[in-house]
């Protein structure tokens, strides 16, 4: 009534009082620091993480910033740990990304005294404006708040270039050390061994000179094309790429693992064109990673494990319905580049709709999985048995790797992970007797086995990797430890070179060492595992013992394995130094991994293969992080 009373000036006087003094208000609020952002992050975060996950406390925050622009720092998080290493001192520091050029261009291999690596690097401006925009959640983990909560295949537009063409600006060159050459040498004489007599094959019989078929596709060729790069084998490489080009036909009627070609071939593929920049191998990635898509056409989108590359049918092995837990979460880095490079968001959804069922359905154990999956019902099978080893360990790695991959936004890669460790240290963590050392055994429908393979020697490089990347420290601790354990799995055996699997000694007996080995588990198949987290942990601590540890390594690897006339063998008695049993087998894996990682292991440059640029896949083979730190 008084409203209407009052004249059409006073009115307009009131309405404008409201109107300033609300200005003023939002002008206030604002100025806080737009708290209604980290208020909807945190509340998001919270409803999808409850209850809270073990060890993703703010009480430990990430110590690795978002990637932003050089000189801000995001609130309260500290500096970047970096990778340790002392710089070589004629290394001229530059805007940061790694690219290795052509060996033949940069890379001059020359005498003992005068070997150099020139290394240079990108562009990095537009990844900066384009980083500067996330923001990090109450977790450390990074979002963007317009994309947080769609999956990363929806922002996938135009095909990318590979990160060679980015690089720019060249550094001096960073010599090439001693053990570096031994490790050169090594290559040269298990190629010298391939390529006279199984040229084309998939790997080597060293001993009866003649070679060994899987998928029939050069296996052995392709998964050691980007460790002659990084090695700076021009002419290696170069003969290998005719190789590619003329005689690599993915267009046969051949059975291959979903899994082993992904990580092999695919792998090997995305990570040399990364690295060359040459199209010839994105043009082969691609024509692969078709090939590959009939796997996931099941009735629970958890794809089978063998595909017919030739006729485009999948199926798998004969004897069940069942895939590998550790195989169908284990292609997730490569499908996912291939949409990045190609523009091309079908490889990326098959392989991210696996994650996220696998991240919704029972059957875990304090983040702990099962061995097997079926690919009708989508569900665990031979549920109650949990292992870090054979066919579940790469799931584990991948839940890191692929958060590493894709800028640290996908949290409940994250939260697996996380929730995963606690669910290692609660119920697979023993020590042994005499030495106490840490180590990760087995359980089995409630019963704890002291069985460590081989195999679970990825971990320590994976934990150290987390902590790099602003996970807890106590990871990095563990890392440590198990590190430790994994070298005396070398270091306690008559050749110096570990066994397949060992079992641990959890009560002390006279005269018993800590690691026992049964008849049937004493062969070594050159894997890569250890070798690979000493590389991490060198690179993460700079502690030179771990080189020392990898050098001795080397060394056995030289007196026991080596074939005269080429090439290295697996053995089949790791406990017999006078007879080590030759296996007359070299596995395409020491090539693309083994010694890439003992070579990255004894180098003291940080950029050759920067860990803040590039993430390894399970087979060693390095691809691009989405958005680097
Ligand atoms: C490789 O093919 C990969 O590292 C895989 O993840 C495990 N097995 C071999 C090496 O041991």
């Amino acid at each position: 009534k008084k409203w209407k009373q009052l004249s059409r000036l006073q009115r307009s006087v009131i309405l404008f009082l409201f109107a300033f003094l609300a200005v003023c208000g939002v002008i206030s609020y604002t100025s806080m620091g737009e708290p209604w952002k980290s208020l909807t992050n945190k509340s998001l975060d919270d409803q999808r993480t409850e209850p809270e996950i073990p060890g993703l406390k703010l009480a430990n925050p990430a110590v690795l910033p978002a990637p932003q622009k050089a000189g801000t720092n995001l609130g309260d998080y500290p500096e970047l740990s970096p990778q340790k290493l002392p710089r070589a001192p004629h290394v001229r520091r530059g805007p940061s990304n790694l690219q290795i050029k052509p060996p033949w261009r940069d890379v001059r291999l020359k005498t003992r005294h005068d070997t150099s690596r020139v290394v240079e690097e990108p562009i990095q401006a537009d990844r900066e404006e384009k980083t500067e925009k996330s923001i990090i959640s109450w977790r450390g983990a990074v979002i963007e708040p317009d994309q947080s909560t769609e999956p990363p295949s929806s922002k996938i537009k135009e095909p990318e270039k590979p990160s060679s063409v980015e690089a720019e600006d060249q550094k001096e060159p960073v010599p090439i050390n001693d053990r570096q050459l031994a490790v050169i040498e090594a290559f040269r004489h298990a190629w010298k061994g391939y390529k006279d007599f199984a040229w084309g094959h998939d790997e080597l019989k060293p001993l009866s000179k003649s070679y060994s078929e899987w998928f029939g596709l050069g296996l052995t060729l392709i998964d050691a094309l980007d460790t002659m790069w990084i090695l700076g084998l021009k002419e290696e490489f170069e003969e290998a790429r005719k190789w590619v080009a003329n005689d690599l036909v993915f267009d046969k009627n051949v059975d291959v693992n979903l899994f082993e070609s992904t990580i092999r071939i695919l792998g090997g593929l995305l990570s040399t064109y990364h690295l060359s920049g040459d199209s010839l191998f994105l043009e082969k990635a691609k024509d692969i990673g078709n090939r590959l898509m009939p796997a996931f056409k099941t009735p629970s989108k958890i794809p089978y494990s063998d595909v017919n590359i030739g006729r485009g049918t999948a199926h798998p092995p004969r004897w069940t319905s069942d895939s590998t837990v550790a195989e169908v979460t284990s292609i997730q880095l490569e499908f996912r580049e291939l949409s990045r490079l190609t523009g091309d968001e079908k490889f990326q959804k098959a392989v991210d709709e696996v994650m996220k069922h696998v991240h919704t359905i029972s059957g875990k154990n304090d983040g702990l999985v099962p061995m097997f999956i079926n690919t009708n019902s989508g569900q665990f099978t031979h549920l109650g048995v949990y292992t870090l080893g054979a066919r579940a360990d790469s799931y584990y790695e991948y839940l890191l790797k692929q958060w590493i991959q894709g800028g640290k936004k996908e949290n409940e890669l994250l939260e697996d992970y996380m929730r995963a460790i606690e669910g290692v240290k609660k119920h697979l963590l023993q020590r042994s007797q005499p030495k106490r050392l840490t180590f990760v055994g087995e359980l089995a429908h409630g019963h704890f086995s002291a069985k460590m393979d081989h195999l679970v020697c990825f971990l320590p490089g994976t934990l150290a990797l987390g902590a790099h990347n602003g996970l807890t420290a106590d990871h990095m601790k563990l890392a440590e430890a198990l590190i430790e354990t994994c070298y005396q799995m070398y270091a306690q055996v008559e050749t110096g070179l570990s066994p397949e699997i060992v079992h641990f000694n959890l009560h002390a007996q006279k005269g018993h060492k800590d690691v026992e080995i049964k008849p049937a588990d004493r062969h070594n198949l050159l894997r890569p595992e250890t070798v690979e987290s000493l590389f991490y942990m060198y690179r993460f601590t700079g502690d030179k013992k771990y080189q020392d540890w990898g050098w001795e390594i080397l060394q056995n690897f030289n007196k026991y394995t080596r074939v005269p006339t080429g090439g290295y063998t697996s053995i089949n008695n790791v406990q017999n130094p006078s007879n080590p049993e030759p296996r007359d087998k070299m596995e395409s894996f020491f090539l693309g991994e083994t010694l890439k990682y003992m070579f990255l292991l004894f180098s003291d440059d940080i950029d050759l293969i920067n860990l803040d640029k590039y993430v390894f896949n399970t087979e060693a083979h390095p691809l691009p992080i989405w958005v680097p730190a």
